[in-house]
């Protein structure tokens, strides 16, 4: 079984999946949480130990701001992991009940510029290169703002960020179909975002959470459109049944997680230098945190793996011949592959352990973590 497509290939993880987190109804606390983004940092960085697949941790700021960057940045060096994207926050604030970036009054827009002006700084300490933007902005109610209005005053903010980045940085733009607003949101669909984008300049980028569209889309047509406009920058996995669910990606719909890597694949997207920032956007709200990520790290991996398998020339010729079920099948054989012992062998092959999950549990980190980390305040989802 040929996997070599796997090498090179990385996932970037959440500092806020580590976090406390729960439901709209309550958050859970867990002995052992992290109380500030060092521990979130050492966390994460359990998974990249026995996977080998994620030696990148997201931030997301203010949640995790720290006095001293290079202090946190050797911590991250001394672990194997480095910072990656710099996540923005644009509602958790009582003047953003209106909007942020879109906010009818120039006042509060010109707040959310100067945040992301921060954040920009804080990629520069931290050797981040994405910026990442998810706009919470909408309206609850038909006539409550100009629909027009508010793109116009977000084409000029994002306008003001993205000419104040540097030349290595990247914009990556989120979009999210529905909630916290539901009449409409400002950037509810990757249409949205692609235009934006456009009119900002090559760096600015599209990010696809695979929790933020209707039911029902075919999410992989949008990542092959995306890739072929080169602005696909990256990815929020997660799984949703209903809504944003954010459970572990590959829960739900193992097979949409399979055809959307077939057009990564396909584009070859899955390698290092497409650009394509692979990140997690999950919560683990009543299972194990660490093995809740070491779990999705190692399904985007599965899924990857089956599609390296897709045989292309014989699709082609069965495309070319009009197969329909030829074609067809050709995916299935590849979806159908049972990979887990390949995999199970690669590991080994790089000297990770055969099962990732397992293994980490014999650490006893988690056991550790409780007895160190008791007494404190822990970060919860918002700090
Ligand atoms: C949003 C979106 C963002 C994430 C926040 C916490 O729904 O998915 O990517 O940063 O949640
Ligand atoms: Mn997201």
């Amino acid at each position: 079984m040929n996997l070599d497509g796997l090498d090179g290939f990385t996932i970037e993880v959440p500092s806020w999946a580590y976090g406390n987190s729960g439901t709209r109804f309550k958050v859970f606390t867990r002995p052992g949480g992290p109380r500030n983004p060092y521990e979130k940092i050492s966390d994460a960085a359990q998974v990249n130990r026995v996977t080998g697949l994620a030696n990148r941790v997201s931030l997301h700021i203010p949640w995790d701001l720290v006095d001293d960057w290079s202090g946190l940045r050797e911590h991250a060096d001394r672990l194997g992991v480095r910072i990656g994207a710099i996540n923005s926050n644009l509602f958790q604030d009582d003047d953003y009940r209106l909007g942020s970036l879109c906010h009818p009054d120039a006042a509060v827009r010109r707040k959310a510029i100067d945040h992301h002006l921060q954040c920009l700084d804080v990629m520069r300490q931290t050797g981040s290169t994405d910026l990442k933007i998810w706009l919470p902005d909408g309206l609850n109610y038909a006539g409550q703002d100009s629909l027009r209005g508010r793109q116009d005053r977000l084409a000029e903010s994002l306008g003001v960020i993205y000419g104040a980045m540097d030349g290595d940085h990247r914009m990556l733009l989120e979009y999210k179909f529905f909630e916290p607003y539901f009449y409409s949101m400002d950037i509810p669909d990757w249409g949205t975002s692609l235009l934006h984008c456009l009119a900002l300049g090559q760096r600015a980028t599209v990010v696809l959470d695979t929790g933020h569209h209707a039911p029902g889309t075919n999410i992989e047509f949008i990542v092959m459109q995306l890739i072929r406009q080169n602005r696909l920058g990256a990815f929020d996995f997660n799984s949703r049944y209903y809504a944003d669910d954010d459970l572990i990606v590959g829960s739900a719909d193992p097979f949409q997680l399979f055809r959307i890597m077939s057009e990564i694949v396909a584009a070859g997207a899955h390698r290092p230098e497409s650009g394509v920032n692979f990140m997690l956007d999950q919560c683990h709200n009543i299972e194990e945190k660490i093995p809740g990520q070491i779990r999705s790290v190692l399904n985007v991996e599965s899924a990857l793996a089956k599609a390296l398998l897709v045989d292309q020339e014989a699709l082609a010729a069965a495309q070319r011949a009009g197969d329909v079920l030829g074609a067809h099948q050709v995916l299935m054989d590849a979806y159908e592959t049972d990979v887990r012992s390949a995999l199970a062998d690669r590991r080994e092959a790089r000297g990770l352990p055969r099962d990732p999950v397992e293994a980490f549990q014999a650490t006893g980190y988690a056991q550790s973590a409780a007895a160190e980390r008791a007494g404190g305040t822990q970060a919860g989802w918002g700090a």
